[in-house]
């Protein structure tokens, strides 16, 4: 990177204007990320907009091959085709990139880092490094330390992903959508495959050969790639749910040595960046209302499956904007700086 060492960056925010944009600028504001110059990219609709950080309004840039020149990192959540498509040009242009798009997270050559968990792979990038999936990020999160000391074998997730994973023209869909349903209204479809107001769609992302989602291969993939254990058998079972912000999961592992509910708690307790919440006799436990807008996976319901030798179940929940997106590569970014 140009002007290692040096005290400031210059940074710039690819799809500056969505949801995942949106929340690059408030982090970076909220953790004083050391900003030099901040240049704002979106597509031609964006035009002539301006957005405001630290207090001042900066107008948005069309996304063009020369949008790089003095960059030092380039955050990007524009989508996997301007990802596949630009991002070479601003490592070409000296910056490093941290892409929240699905674009490079399989490639041998990119790290795929969630720092709680392999920040030590950030040091391989070669001018890029990969942001994993908002479903991923969370889980591994809450499992990596319950790996480390009784070794997961196998995992089976449900999610219960929230709205504003797709963006917010979705976020705009179930709003409308969900008013117009209680006024019993008809209202089309235009976003979703379905309905999603009053709903819950069994399908995120396309359909693939073996009769899973792309969304659901990603959990599987991604995860042995960040854990570094291609054996750890994984099935994921991804729905959509009509909750505007936050993704919920149920999480059954199986582990290779034997461990207690008390002691995953005491474990989880310890761990970066989660927040144990499970007194069920208090009705407390993690729910998407309570993780909007806050930086901690929440880890709830930690009970022992009966059914095994070595099991336990679990319910993670965590904004998918934040530590699922933008917070995870701005912490990718934070050790880039150190
Ligand atoms: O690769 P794809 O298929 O294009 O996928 C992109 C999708 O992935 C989402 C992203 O969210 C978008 O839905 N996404 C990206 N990273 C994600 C992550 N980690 C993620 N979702 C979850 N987790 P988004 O919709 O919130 O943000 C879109 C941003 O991308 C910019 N963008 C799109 N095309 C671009 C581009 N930037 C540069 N060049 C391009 N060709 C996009 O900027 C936005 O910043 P924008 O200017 O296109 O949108 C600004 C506003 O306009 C609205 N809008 C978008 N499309 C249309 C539209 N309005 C009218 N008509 C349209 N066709 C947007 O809602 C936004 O408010
Ligand atoms: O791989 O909720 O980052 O539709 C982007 C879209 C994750 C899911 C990714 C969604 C996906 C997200």
């Amino acid at each position: 990177m140009r002007g290692y060492g040096a005290k400031r960056y210059n940074v710039a925010v690819m799809g500056a204007t969505g949801a995942v944009g949106n929340r690059f600028l408030r982090i970076l504001e909220e953790r004083a990320f050391p900003v030099n110059n901040i240049r704002l990219l979106a597509s031609e609709r964006s035009e002539g907009k301006k957005l405001k950080f630290k207090g001042k309004f900066y107008p948005v840039e069309i996304l063009n091959h020369d949008s790089f020149d003095g960059i030092d990192i380039v955050l990007s959540s524009a989508g996997a085709s301007r990802s596949l498509e630009f991002l070479p040009s601003a490592v070409k242009a000296g910056a490093v990139c941290v892409d929240n798009s699905s674009a490079f997270r399989m490639n041998e050559e990119v790290p795929l880092v969630v720092p709680e968990v392999n920040p030590e792979a950030i040091n391989r990038h070669k001018g890029i490094i990969a942001n994993p999936n908002c479903s991923t990020i969370q889980m591994v999160v809450a499992l990596w330390p319950i790996h480390k000391v009784a070794k997961i074998k196998r995992i089976v997730v449900t999610t219960f992903q929230s709205v504003s994973g797709a963006g917010q023209k979705k976020v705009t869909e179930l709003r409308e959508q969900s008013k117009k349903f209680l006024a019993g209204k008809k209202s089309a479809s235009k976003e979703f495959p379905h309905r999603i107001a009053f709903n819950l769609i069994p399908q995120i992302d396309m359909f693939l050969e073996n009769r899973y989602t792309k969304e659901e291969m990603k959990m599987v993939n991604e995860t042995r790639k960040i854990m570094g254990d291609p054996y750890i058998r994984i099935n994921a079972t991804c729905v959509r749910v009509p909750v505007f912000y936050a993704h919920s999961e149920s999480v059954n592992i199986e582990t290779e040595r034997r461990i207690t509910a008390d002691e995953i708690r005491k474990i989880l307790r310890k761990a970066p960046g989660i927040r144990v919440v499970d007194e069920p006799e208090k009705k407390s436990y993690p729910m998407p209302a309570d993780a909007e807008g806050k930086d901690d996976v929440l880890v709830g319901r930690i009970r022992e499956d009966e059914s095994i030798e070595n099991g336990m179940s679990m319910w993670v929940v965590s904004d998918n904007l934040r530590k699922g997106a933008a917070l995870n590569a701005i912490q990718i970014a934070e050790r880039l700086c150190n």
